[in-house]
């Protein structure tokens, strides 16, 4: 078999690979600080770790897959993300628990959180000449969780469970805001006329590349930064 090497420019494997790294990493941190971490609140921190450690895999399959064709690994970055995604919603239900958060909260949250990837995926993969329709689908999914967090249940709990938790969750909302916010820019560059019909990156090949690069990083910024924020808040007092 061929051995498959990294060209110094190819930044798209580059980042395929040191996102593997990185969720490798944080993984092991998390889980070796589930044994110096309160009950209260070991199962965050779990979560956490869960979270870069599905990542950790899917990125370790999508670096290969991406070196050895080339190609986009957009089914498995999306099962990626139905996985993650969600986990990412419990986070929010799990630390809102003291202040009562319900399971309909993490459900309405787990709910809107596949609509906006469902009708993203369809967006990039099997409609792309509707991109533009399933973008602002997805987008406005994606603003109900904005919404959620800033203004909705989430933030009215969040500032009835304590000092800590409520800055917590603030820093988690700004991760929803601004960090996920990344994800759109990926798609608008990646989607034939992503952005109301403007070509943003002319050739195909240089576009989904862009995409790429882009959610890689977004990936490391929302999975790990979320995960510290976690790790943060079950070292405080409360
Ligand atoms: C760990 C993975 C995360 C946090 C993934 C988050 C993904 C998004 C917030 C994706 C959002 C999208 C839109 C808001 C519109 C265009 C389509 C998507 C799916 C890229």
């Amino acid at each position: 078999m061929e051995h498959l090497k990294i060209a110094a420019d190819n930044y798209v494997a580059f980042t395929f690979f040191i996102g593997t790294m990185a969720m490798m990493a944080a993984s092991v941190f998390f889980f070796f600080e589930l044994g110096n971490t309160s009950a209260k609140w070991r199962t965050s921190l779990l979560v956490s770790g869960l979270i870069t450690f599905i990542a950790a895999v899917h990125y370790y399959y999508m670096r290969g897959y991406n070196l050895e064709t080339g190609d986009s690994p957009t089914f498995f970055r999306y099962v990626d993300w139905i996985l993650t995604v969600p986990l990412m919603c419990v986070e929010f239900y799990l630390i809102t628990k003291k202040a009562g958060s319900k399971q309909g909260l993490l459900w309405k949250l787990i709910f809107a959180s596949l609509v906006m990837l469902v009708t993203g995926y369809f967006g990039e993969t099997i409609d792309r000449g509707n991109s533009v329709l399933w973008g602002v689908i997805s987008g406005a999914a994606y603003f109900y969780i904005v919404y959620l967090v800033w203004f909705g249940e989430v933030a009215k709990l969040a500032q009835t469970a304590g000092a800590q938790v409520a800055k917590a969750t603030k820093v988690l909302a700004w991760f929803v805001l601004v960090g996920w916010a990344i994800y759109p820019l990926g798609y608008i560059l990646g989607t034939p006329g992503g952005l109301f019909g403007i070509q943003l990156v002319s050739d195909p090949a240089a576009a989904t590349h862009a995409m790429d690069i882009v959610y890689n990083i977004a990936d490391a910024i929302n999975k790990i930064g979320f995960g510290l924020v976690i790790y943060a808040l079950s070292r405080s007092e409360d």
